[in-house]
């Protein structure tokens, strides 16, 4: 099934594109498929990457979301820039249990919040892996992040949550709706969606 093939996203009017990034093992595929199993009405087939499309409302337009988990590893990072031009938002999922890779996971989102596409977009950032013991909580991740700093300019919140259990997943999702706004051209959203599958495809043959 392609990517429009379902009757829900066919009907919904405006299609967001959101991009769940971070470094590997933080808990994005669990993350995806939890918003998926609890909330999503239809869903779309990975192709080499996870992508799913939830659906919802705001202000009283139908919107879908489509939510890109672009893997995290080192080699994969190098295509995440290809996924920006039509982001929504970020979401930036964290293992808050993982100390060592704090830096790493800091200067990876420096990196992304300088990129020129991304200017003025939202930034979600999740502490994810609450339920571990000895995880960071929000307000030692928003530190240890200097998130004041690098998210200035833009909307920005930290969401604590555990993916495997659930907790904070569906306020996630609740928040990333308000905070992303409507664009004035909802086609040129799905071309760029079309154009991404294609790049995806051209890239996973590789
Ligand atoms: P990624 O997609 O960001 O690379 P994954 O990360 O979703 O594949 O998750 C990596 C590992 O972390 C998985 O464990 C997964 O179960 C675990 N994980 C994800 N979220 C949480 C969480 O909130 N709490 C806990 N305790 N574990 C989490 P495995 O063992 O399968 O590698
Ligand atoms: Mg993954």
């Amino acid at each position: 099934m392609g990517q429009h093939g379902s009757k829900s996203s066919i009907e919904a009017r405006v299609i967001f594109q959101l991009l769940l990034l971070g470094l590997d093992n933080a808990g994005k595929s669990t993350l995806l498929y939890k918003l998926k199993h609890n909330i999503c009405v239809s869903t779309v087939p990975t192709i080499g990457f996870n992508v799913e499309m939830l659906e919802a409302r705001k202000n009283r337009n139908k919107i879908a979301i489509t939510i890109w988990d672009v893997g995290g590893q080192g080699k994969m990072r190098d295509h995440w820039p290809n996924f920006y031009q039509n982001a929504a938002a970020i979401v930036f999922v964290v293992d808050s249990a993982d100390q060592e890779r704090l830096s790493e996971a800091q200067k990876e989102l420096e990196g992304i919040l300088r990129n020129d596409e991304l200017q003025g977009r939202p930034v979600i950032l999740l502490a994810n892996k609450q339920d571990v013991n000895g995880a960071l909580n929000v307000t030692e991740i928003k530190d240890r992040f200097n998130l004041r700093k690098i998210c200035l300019g833009r909307d920005w919140f930290v969401q604590p949550c555990s993916a495997s259990t659930g907790f904070g997943v569906e306020e996630v999702f609740k928040r990333v709706v308000q905070l992303v706004k409507l664009p004035s051209d909802p086609g040129a959203v799905k071309d760029n969606i079309k154009d991404t599958v294609h790049y995806l495809r051209a890239n996973s043959r590789r």
